[in-house]
């Protein structure tokens, strides 16, 4: 519930989960009533640090979106749920960030602020990941450089006081921090804690002077996490990169960067007719150039041929526990060469099981 009260029944559904599949975490009955009682003085409940990571990471085996949920039981969960201020989540975002990118090894990591109690939410940022490149439009809405995506956010910020960036393509907007029922604050990402990746190609001097990048870890800063009925609003998480999403989206997507007619050009391909396939060609050299200049870097990446192969695994494995894996075929296949991937040839069931991780309605702006 948005009001932070919790039902007793998601409270219950979420304890006999989590002692049916650890048997060691003590005995179930007991902790019931504890929580039961606490709900009812006090409409929550406090999680404790173990119920808190095993939440967080059945969370991410929910996540029927998700093709990279093989390793979820290796989640690194950062409990800080007594953090509820904007400069405190400002500043364990940050750590968050350098801990996760390490030198380039992305540690799959999330950091749990406040959660939403009755009368008290949990803070909230309104950036949709902790790296976001900013937009810039002009006046009748024209897009002029960077992430065109972000133009709202970049606005918002701009509102709050946010001079803006350099102007380039790849400005790294402040973070948007809501807590204590204040008004939103600004605050920024330090240009140390987050690592980019300039982009070139194995075959193509010239692609460098594209003056491409992209950050190495995404973090989604949007999403509540919920966990037996409790709402965690603030809950940003990280994995590594399947390279499509930023060489056949983030790059390419016409209301993204747009990039396939620059390349195509680049290639020297007849860009005047579809049917001669240039933005596809184009858009196969976007994606080499992207996981060769990861894996040059050292960045962890992945590629979909791999991220497929392992997800159908992790789906058997699934199985072989006599759980059912929920999974959104049209998430699921990647936005390249589906058909060549193993994911793309069969259907799924798409359930919403709980923990969980959503989208909530924003409340503001
Ligand atoms: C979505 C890959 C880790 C939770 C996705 C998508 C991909 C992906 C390709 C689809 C994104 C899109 O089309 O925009 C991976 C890889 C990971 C990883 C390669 C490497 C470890 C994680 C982790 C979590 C997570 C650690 C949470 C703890 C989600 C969720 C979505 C998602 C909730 C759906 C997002 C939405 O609805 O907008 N993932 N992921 N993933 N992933 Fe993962
Ligand atoms: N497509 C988005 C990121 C969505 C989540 N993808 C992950 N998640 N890999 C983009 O920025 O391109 N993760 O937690 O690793």
């Amino acid at each position: 519930a948005g009001d932070g009260v919790v039902d007793p029944r998601e409270a219950d559904k979420f304890l006999r989960l989590f002692h049916g599949e650890n048997p060691d975490a003590g005995p179930f009955w007991p902790r019931l009533h504890q929580v039961l009682a606490e709900i009812d003085a006090w409409g929550t409940y406090t999680h404790t640090p173990e119920e808190l990571a095993y939440g967080a990471r059945v969370a991410w085996r929910n996540s029927s979106r998700c093709i990279g949920r093989l390793y979820w039981k290796s989640l690194k969960v950062r409990d800080l749920r007594h953090v509820e201020t904007a400069q405190g989540v400002a500043a364990e975002s940050v750590a968050h960030l350098r801990e996760a990118t390490g030198s380039g090894k992305i540690r799959p990591t999330i950091t749990v602020f406040a959660p939403d109690r009755p009368g008290r939410p949990g803070p909230r940022i309104w950036n949709e990941q902790l790296i976001r490149y900013a937009g810039y439009r002009a006046a009748d809405g024209t897009p002029l450089a960077g992430d065109a995506r972000n133009a709202d956010l970049t606005a918002m910020a701009r509102r709050l006081g946010w001079p803006g960036g350099p102007g380039t393509h790849f400005d790294v907007l402040p973070l948007i921090i809501e807590a204590g029922g204040r008004p939103p604050e600004l605050a920024t990402v330090p240009p140390d804690a987050i690592l980019e990746v300039r982009l070139v190609h194995p075959a193509f001097p010239w692609f460098a002077e594209l003056g491409l990048r992209w950050h190495a870890v995404p973090a989604i800063s949007n999403m509540c996490l919920e966990i037996g009925g409790v709402c965690y609003p603030c809950a940003p998480f990280n994995g590594w990169y399947m390279g499509t999403e930023i060489g056949a989206r983030n790059l390419a997507d016409t209301d993204r960067y747009d990039l396939l007619e620059v390349v195509g050009r680049r290639l020297g391909l007849d860009t005047s007719n579809d049917r001669t396939l240039w933005k596809d060609q184009a858009l196969v050299e976007l994606n080499i150039a992207v996981l060769h200049s990861f894996e040059r870097a050292g960045v962890t990446i992945t590629d979909h041929h791999t991220e497929s192969r392992r997800f159908l695994t992790h789906l058997e494995r699934e199985e072989r526990s006599g759980r059912i894996c929920p999974a959104d075929w049209s998430w699921i296949v990647p936005p390249l060469s589906g058909s060549l991937t193993p994911v793309f040839h069969r259907y799924y069931d798409d359930v919403q099981l709980s923990p969980a991780y959503v989208h909530h309605a924003r409340k503001s702006q």
